[in-house]
């Protein structure tokens, strides 16, 4: 430990009584990975303690992507958090949006940095983040994520840093940091490979806003990954077919086109299959999260570089990631989430993006976000960074969810966050849709046939039908007395059947 963190070393609580009562808290952290895991648990305390003395503490959160819920969960059980931003998967900040207590702003990660940047967001008070080591000419090197961090730690009045020694501190040198230049006359990113490096590998700040340092030693607290179960690896079949099919007209190199691939069980089992199927030689990622899959194209000796903005490793990952350290600084890149989500990048690097839907329409609207419309989900994260610019766009669902008792394919999404003009491939266990240069109405017989599970396949037929019939337009024809009437079902009768 060096003298200027020596000099800087203060416990948890001390941090929580600096701070405001009243604010704006910006933190480290992207799909729980490297966020801040002590000072959050200890300014919940004192803000329950100042509620209890009568005084009236609120506070905004903004962080990289999802959190633990060391961070997450223990502030919204304070009933203190107005406003979050801008993407989440715990269970408290969940039911606390839906039930209307925190304004949630739900956004692109990539727009997040230019509304820091540029003061359209509230201006940041504190910004905490996790660390592996600081240097006394203020250089900060960050944990397991990269996210928001380094613009949150240039906009913030006070900086407080959490010191973990469980993360190896070979990280040092896995991220690259920069920033694209700005408007009007900003130059395009200089990445035209995955594994460019066009940054520094930790962030720089004023040593005097560094006003305190916590030592910890704790670890990510990410979930464990399902086996991939028979519907994820059919959908999985089914975009390996496709890839191979558009090589062979092609439309795809044969070394490929970098993969880029979402949150959940779903995506993590899609890199699985690549990995096990023989046809498949080596890949690169240009993505935002690294799950355990990636391991399982490591061990095929299949991974050639992968560029992530957090690794997000169960805890037999997190060994395996342990075990080959020394030989994955050459293989993974962590960039802050404006670059990882950057639309020129992901346009000029010619991804093949792969996210999860909740549920698609006939004519190819993906609904990423809101159950039967109104309850938030998680938020769209990075999926709109990339389908809307990605070479391919791919969206998978299982076709039924909850037993059977919704379909995830339907007359007219309840909440749209992809339009049918981002969407071009759509892939369920039943088969997959190329809806690519298709009219909405033979889109929306590609997408019936080929996706929809049998049990909805005879009511959705019968919704175009009527809708074609009755519709005075018929360019995109509905039956706008109907287009809701699966949704209205389910809410009434918990079924859409
Ligand atoms: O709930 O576990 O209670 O049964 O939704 O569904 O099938 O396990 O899928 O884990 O891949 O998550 C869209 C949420 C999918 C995720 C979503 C229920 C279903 C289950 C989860 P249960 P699965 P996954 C990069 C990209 C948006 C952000 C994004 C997500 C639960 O992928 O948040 O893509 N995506 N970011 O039963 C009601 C439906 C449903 C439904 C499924 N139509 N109605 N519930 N479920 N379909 C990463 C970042 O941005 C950081």
């Amino acid at each position: 430990m060096n003298p200027f963190i020596q000099s800087k070393v203060m416990t948890a609580e001390d941090v929580a009584n600096r701070m405001p009562l009243q604010g704006t808290i910006a933190t480290s952290g992207f799909t729980p990975a490297g966020y801040p895991k002590v000072i959050p648990k200890a300014y919940a305390a004192r803000v329950e303690k100042e509620k209890l003395a009568g005084k009236n503490p609120w506070f905004n959160l903004y962080t990289g992507a999802s959190t633990g819920d060391e961070l997450d969960g223990v502030l919204a059980r304070t009933g203190c958090m107005k406003k979050r931003l801008p993407f989440q998967s715990t269970p408290d900040v969940r039911n606390r949006i839906n039930s209307g207590e925190i304004d949630f702003v739900d956004m692109h990660l990539s727009h997040v940095a230019h509304y820091i940047r540029d003061g359209i967001l509230d201006p940041i008070d504190v910004t905490i983040v996790e660390a592996v080591d600081v240097s006394s000419d203020g250089r900060i090197w960050l944990t397991t994520s990269s996210g928001m961090s380094r613009t949150y730690l240039h906009h913030a009045k006070e900086i407080y840093i959490e010191l973990n020694s469980r993360p190896p501190i070979e990280l040092k040198g896995f991220h690259d940091l920069t920033a694209p230049e700005q408007p009007p006359h900003g130059r395009s990113v200089p990445i035209s490979r995955v594994d460019d490096r066009i940054g520094r590998p930790y962030v720089v700040v004023e040593p005097d806003r560094i006003k305190g340092i916590v030592l910890t030693d704790l670890d990510d607290s990410s979930g464990e990954f399902k086996a991939p179960d028979e519907n994820s690896v059919l959908i999985a079949q089914h975009i390996l077919e496709f890839i191979l099919f558009e090589i062979k007209k092609d439309r795809i190199p044969k070394e490929y086109l970098p993969f880029q691939s979402g949150v959940g069980n779903v995506a993590n089992a899609v890199l699985s299959c690549i990995a096990k199927d023989s046809r498949f030689h080596e890949i690169e990622m240009w993505t935002e999260v690294l799950q355990d899959s990636i391991f399982d194209i490591l061990e095929v000796g299949k991974l050639r570089c992968a560029s992530t903005s957090a690794l997000t490793f169960s805890k037999a990952g997190h060994k395996k990631f342990l075990d080959d350290i020394n030989e994955l600084r050459y293989k993974f890149i962590i960039r802050p989430q404006e670059i990882s989500n950057h639309p020129a990048l992901v346009r000029s690097l010619g991804i093949i993006a792969m996210n999860t839907a909740l549920e698609a329409d006939i004519y190819g609207n993906v609904n990423s976000t809101h159950v039967a419309g109104t309850g938030m989900m998680n938020g769209i994260g990075g999926s709109g960074d990339f389908a809307r610019n990605a070479y391919v766009s791919i969206f998978m669902a299982p076709s039924i969810a909850k037993g059977g008792a919704i379909s995830a394919f339907v007359p007219m999404v309840s909440h749209v966050d992809h339009t049918e003009h981002d969407t071009q491939i759509i892939v369920s266990e039943q088969g997959l849709a190329d809806i690519r240069g298709l009219a909405p109405k033979k889109r929306s017989e590609v997408i019936i046939e080929k996706c929809v599970h049998p049990t909805y396949k005879d009511a959705m037929r019968e919704y175009t039908k009527d809708s074609f019939a009755t519709a005075k337009t018929k360019h995109t024809p509905h039956n706008l007395h109907k287009v809701f009437d699966w949704h209205i079902k389910l809410i009434e009768t918990g079924s859409m059947k």
